[in-house]
């Protein structure tokens, strides 16, 4: 094994996408499930006045018309069953298939158990990775570069050798090169030739790859990561009972192509020289970024289907045709590692959302009844936001309810909320219908929106500005003193004054950093505008959309397309 060079080798990034994961989840909730062709339908919510379906309710329904397939078990892939088909189409298809109802809660659906068992695997990982950044419910790069040189430090090559080339696919395989050339449409549904391997099938090429890699230290650090993803995948399923599908790379773009390539169960090194070999005839849909509109324009542009394609085309003309992006493109069409940012440490959530959309006949038509569903949506935000004090001891001081109205408008209202550790759901309800009566007489909303953000820590919350102003509240420190609350009356407006100036700065400070976010004009807390070029007419934050980090947003339900961004 040559010597290592500390620093001067690329880092070695792992990528980890679960298989299959809300039916996963479902098979943990209820063994029953295991081995059988099985989905999980999404259903319409939110009829007023219908109750929503308890833990305890018979989730196995058959599926109407309008419920939608969003995740399948590689059982009833093998049957024909594919995403975004409708409960009723997948019966029809494989009349065994058993269908899992997503629970619901507060008249939508409530996706709480899928995000936990998520957040369960990443804590999982961070435990010997050195970075891990959720990039969605089910997917998490990882840092694994002290990992792997600690597993160089500790085992013989030899044995390193072993256990990654049983366990792990070569990007530039037969197989792997094959499975490349699938769209990205087909791997996202499941394509025909996804199966388990057996290990036997995975000795293509490694006997050269372990010759060659004696005298090549980036190598050798990327077999001891994969098989540092290999024992970490072990973890995962004797832990948390999920099974998952593992990439190992010098960045995060080819980590979570080679992880892409052989599911479920399996695992994939992408060595430097493999990246030429397995990106010649990649679709371009299938890299990071290159999904949605801006991958189809590159295609049409240059006339091009595959990554190797672009490469082709001359780079002056490529610059010149997309010159803020060109040199990324020409980058990731390489696999080169400056076309990936380096793997972000967990992020913490920059804020909370949740909201709801109401078509046709189901727009809401008054205040009242926005009112009612202003009360569902805080049941399960105020549930997010305990568990973010729990979990990071972080409080939210900004409330905001965003409307738009069937002629499209889009109206957002925000004000400070004071929630520290214990606030009420009642409370979150009371300053989002004040924000919704701050945006006037309201009819026909078609979405409503209602987030918490600015995350500021507990100590930085009201609580705790009393107590470093070194007050407590005047009951409690009257109390412990044996005096009667109204003997420190004297000391009331005085107090009310130093509290008063303290919440005034903290709102202060709040409207700065809120002025200095991007995409808002400065002005005074009492009157915000919105920004030049914001989608909106009124409304406090005007277009700026909410932050919602990788990890923390939902899924846009069945049929959804949800274009990925560039990792
Ligand atoms: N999901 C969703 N709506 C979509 C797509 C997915 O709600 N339009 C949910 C259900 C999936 C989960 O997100 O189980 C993860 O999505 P993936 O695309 O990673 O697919 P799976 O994990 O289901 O399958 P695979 O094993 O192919 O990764």
């Amino acid at each position: 094994m040559p010597p290592l060079q500390r620093g001067a080798l690329p880092p070695v990034v792992g990528f980890i996408d679960m298989d299959c994961f809300y039916v996963a989840v479902e098979r943990a909730r209820d063994p029953r499930l295991l081995g059988k062709p099985c989905a999980v339908v999404q259903y319409p919510t939110g009829q007023r006045g219908r109750p929503d379906l308890r833990p305890e309710d018979d989730r196995w329904r058959t599926g109407g018309p309008m419920g939608g397939i969003i995740a399948v078990s590689y059982e009833a892939r093998a049957r024909g069953v594919t995403r975004q088909m409708s409960g009723a189409e997948a019966k029809k298809v494989c009349p065994e298939v058993i269908l899992v109802q997503v629970p619901t809660a507060f008249g939508k659906a409530d996706l709480q158990i899928y995000k936990d068992a998520g957040d369960a695997v990443v804590d999982l990982l961070a435990s010997r990775c050195d970075a891990t950044e959720k990039r969605s419910v089910d997917e998490v790069a990882i840092d694994i570069t002290g990992a792997a040189e600690h597993l160089l430090a500790s085992r013989a090559a030899a044995e390193l050798g072993a256990a990654a080339s049983a366990a792990t696919h070569l990007a530039d395989s037969a197989l792997s090169v094959d499975a490349a050339k699938v769209t990205r449409s087909s791997a996202r549904q499941g394509h025909d030739k996804q199966q388990s391997r057996d290990t036997s099938e995975l000795a293509d090429g490694w006997e050269e790859v372990l010759r060659r890699a004696a005298s090549d230290p980036v190598a050798w650090r990327l077999i001891a990561g994969a098989v540092v993803v290999k024992e970490l995948r072990q973890q995962v399923e004797s832990t948390l009972g999920f099974t998952c599908s593992g990439g190992v790379a010098t960045n995060k773009v080819l980590a979570k192509l080679g992880c892409g390539l052989h599911k479920p169960n399996q695992q994939t090194l992408l060595l430097p020289h493999a990246a030429p070999v397995l990106l010649k005839d990649l679709p371009l849909d299938r890299l990071p970024g290159l999904g949605g509109d801006f991958g189809q324009a590159v295609k049409s542009r240059f006339g091009v289907q595959s990554a190797g394609e672009l490469l082709q085309v001359p780079r002056p003309d490529v610059l010149k045709q997309f010159p803020q992006r060109g040199e990324w493109l020409l980058a990731l069409a390489a696999g080169d590692d400056s076309a990936a940012e380096a793997v972000k440490d967990r992020q913490l959530v920059k804020s909370l959302s949740n909201g709801k959309t109401f078509f046709g006949e189901k727009r809401l038509r008054s205040l009242e009844e926005v009112d009612y569903w202003l009360g569902e949506l805080t049941g399960e935000l105020h549930r997010r936001y305990l568990q973010q004090v729990e979990k990071h001891q972080r409080t939210p001081s900004t409330l905001q309810v965003s409307l738009t109205l069937d002629q499209k408008e889009h109206l957002t209202r925000q004000q400070p909320i004071q929630l520290g550790s214990q606030g009420t759901p009642e409370q979150i309800l009371q300053t989002a219908k004040a924000c919704a009566r701050r945006a006037g007489a309201v009819s026909g909303v078609i979405s409503l929106g209602l987030s918490l953000s600015n995350m500021i820590p507990l100590e930085a919350s009201s609580a705790s500005l009393s107590k470093f102003f070194g007050r407590k509240s005047e009951g409690a420190a009257s109390k412990e003193k044996g005096e009667k609350p109204q003997e420190k009356a004297k000391a009331k407006p005085k107090e009310a004054n130093l509290l008063g100036a303290c919440f005034a700065r903290a709102a202060d400070l709040l409207v700065h950093r809120l002025n200095q976010r991007p995409g808002l004009e400065s002005c005074p807390a009492s009157e915000f505008r919105p920004a030049k070029g914001s989608r909106s007419g009124r409304g406090c934050f005007g277009g700026a959309p909410a932050e919602h980090p990788a990890g923390d947003s939902e899924r846009a339900g069945p049929g959804a397309q949800v274009e990925e961004a560039p990792l």
